[in-house]
């Protein structure tokens, strides 16, 4: 390819939209541009890149005895009232209707609609396992879309269905699937790890994602150097507080404390540890108000809360809902009388161990000191309810756990007969019975995994790709076009690579060295070839690579080979 003809408006300055560096350069380095809020053009870079992440998705997948077939984008409501979920998503579903005024969605994921194609085209034993993917846009109307690919409106995603005849072949696809996305993310360069991970409203309660660690990561991890455990901390355990040596129960008291909003405030005012401040939340679950007690020091995790209070949406209460109900500002709630307005409690584990607590009184500044659960107020039960913190255990081992900050650039689910069930999609045995298949899927989010790749691969000249995904391997930069002598040398060796099937980039504009230069390095490709004076003299070139500071000067006739075995390796 040309510069002089190629689509790659590069830009010097940063877009003021672009907060994190792969949006940032991905935009400078002219490989998308935005159309609409979360939909992006891929530009003749970014589309080289997304087509090698895709390849190599395909190879696996079909390596991992995965069909690539290619589904509607548009599906009928019918089958998402017949799976139930028609109404389990809200705005983040974009729904349309047609010419006969019929419903459809814009397909977010593909379970319901790849289920009815399997209950109508398979009904034996002999047909399974079976292990059906696409890749394809999906469509999820994000409130808040940001960070230019990694979080967008439409996306480019693989999804794989598995069908088998029961849980033992569940277990194999499961298995199949999960070293097969290890090698995809091992062959595009990243360094990433598997996490046990909420199986959320999919149910099949099992599932793994696959993070790419990186400081923008939108996701926390929690991983074990002694032992193999590592989990998204949406699921990890919190251990259980050691009962604490329990001191005399005292009395209940009101006291007034005047501008003591904040947990930390009521603590310093009373002169009592955080550990004793009990902390209520309300929190809108779907259309009823529930509250949750933490300890002071404690941060809930909503992803514990849904698996123990399940409903569809679950958002802290908005303060006018609180105050029309409790009739006091955030500041002064507490668990006391809660009980005869019919609002479920919820604690915290760690709530056991706070004894002659301290709490709002429900009362604009007032607080009672000496609040005991059984006495003062109820609970519905002890659970798991907080986000763990820095410094906390394995539940495997016991070792101090890490934390780092990731992308999840693959899913992999067990759904069990979640769906079959639900739509009839059925085979009969051996012996003429009918049995529900067991269903798993599986899903890399492509273009994110482009967007992770640059977060992992940069630095401050630019991307350096990783060499399998590059949109080009090597970028000829002839140092001068008005040298007669040295554009023919360049262009020589541009053709001799094309004939040897290398991927390469002649810079041939009209442009200073240095702006040549600059761009081969903004852009990131693995290989920058100078023809300078050297190369008409004494037949020498300068070879750098994008991952080293240094170059060097190679043989004219020797570069070639040089190439081929740097992407042989
Ligand atoms: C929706 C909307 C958003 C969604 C879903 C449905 C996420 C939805 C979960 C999955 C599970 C797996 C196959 C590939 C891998 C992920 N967001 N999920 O079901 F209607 Cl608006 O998509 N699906």
């Amino acid at each position: 390819m040309r510069m002089t003809n190629a689509l790659v408006p590069t830009l010097r300055s940063v877009p003021a939209e672009a907060e994190i560096i792969s949006h940032q350069l991905l935009l400078r380095a002219g490989f998308i541009r935005k159309t609409a809020a979360g939909m992006y053009n891929y530009l003749p870079l970014g589309k080289r890149v997304l087509t090698k992440i895709e390849n190599i998705v395909r190879e696996e997948m079909d390596k991992a005895g995965g069909q690539e077939i290619l589904m509607p984008i548009t599906q009928p409501a019918e089958l998402w009232i017949e799976s139930g979920r028609w109404n389990a998503y809200g705005a983040e579903m974009i729904r349309l209707k047609d010419r006969h005024n019929r419903e459809f969605c814009l397909g977010p994921t593909h379970e319901e609609v790849v289920t009815d194609l399997v209950r109508n085209e398979v009904n034996s034993y002999r047909q399974l396992p079976l292990r059906l993917y696409q890749i394809q846009n999906k469509y999820r109307d994000e409130r808040r879309p940001r960070f230019g690919l990694m979080r967008g409106r439409e996306f480019v995603m693989k999804d794989l269905y598995s069908f088998d005849r029961d849980q033992a072949g569940l277990d194999a696809s499961y298995k199949a699937m999960y070293d097969a996305y290890t090698n995809v993310f091992t062959r595009c360069g990243l360094t990433f790890r598997p996490v046990e991970a909420d199986s959320g409203a999919i149910g099949g309660g099992y599932t793994h994602e696959f993070m790419v660690l990186a400081e923008n990561g939108e996701a926390t991890i929690v991983y074990c150097d002694n032992c193999d455990y590592a989990a998204n901390i949406e699921i990890a355990p919190c251990a259980a507080p050691k009962e604490e040596v329990s001191e005399e129960i005292k009395e209940m008291e009101k006291v007034y404390t005047p501008d003591s909003k904040t947990i930390d405030a009521v603590g310093a005012y009373l002169k009592v540890p955080v550990e004793k401040c009990i902390k209520t939340l309300f929190v809108q679950a779907d259309d009823e108000l529930i509250c949750v007690l933490l300890r002071g020091n404690s941060e809930l995790n909503d992803v514990k809360l849904k698996n123990i209070h399940p409903c569809d949406e679950i958002e802290m209460a908005e303060p006018e809902a609180v105050q029309a109900k409790i009739g006091c500002s955030f500041g002064s709630l507490g668990p006391v009388g809660l009980k005869e307005k019919g609002i479920k409690i919820y604690a915290d584990l760690e709530m056991k161990t706070v004894v002659n607590g301290i709490c709002g009184a429900n009362e604009e500044e007032y607080h009672f000191i000496n609040v005991n659960v059984g006495r003062d107020y109820e609970v519905e039960g002890y659970y798991d309810l907080r986000m763990m913190q820095e410094g906390e255990v394995c539940p495997h081992c016991g070792a101090v756990l890490k934390q780092a900050r990731g992308i999840e650039v693959g899913q992999v689910f067990k759904l069990g007969t979640k769906y079959s069930k639900a739509m009839g999609a059925t085979f009969l045995d051996e012996n003429g019975k009918e049995n529900i298949i067991e269903m798993g899927c599986y899903g890399i989010g492509v273009s994110r995994t482009m967007a992770a790749a640059v977060e992992q691969n940069y630095d401050e000249d630019g991307i350096i790709w990783p060499k399998s995904i590059a949109p080009y391997q090597v970028v000829i930069v002839p140092v001068s076009d008005k040298n007669v002598e040295q554009m023919a040398i360049a262009e020589d060796l541009y053709e001799k690579m094309i004939k040897e099937g290398i991927e390469v980039m002649l810079d041939d504009r009209a442009e200073r060295a240095g702006v040549k230069f600059k761009d081969a390095d903004l852009i990131g490709y693995p290989v920058r070839i100078t023809v300078g004076k050297k190369a008409a003299g004494e037949g020498l070139i300068e070879y750098k690579l994008r991952t080293e500071k240094e170059s060097s000067e190679v043989a004219l006739n020797e570069v070639i080979e040089k190439v081929k075995k740097y992407f042989a390796e």
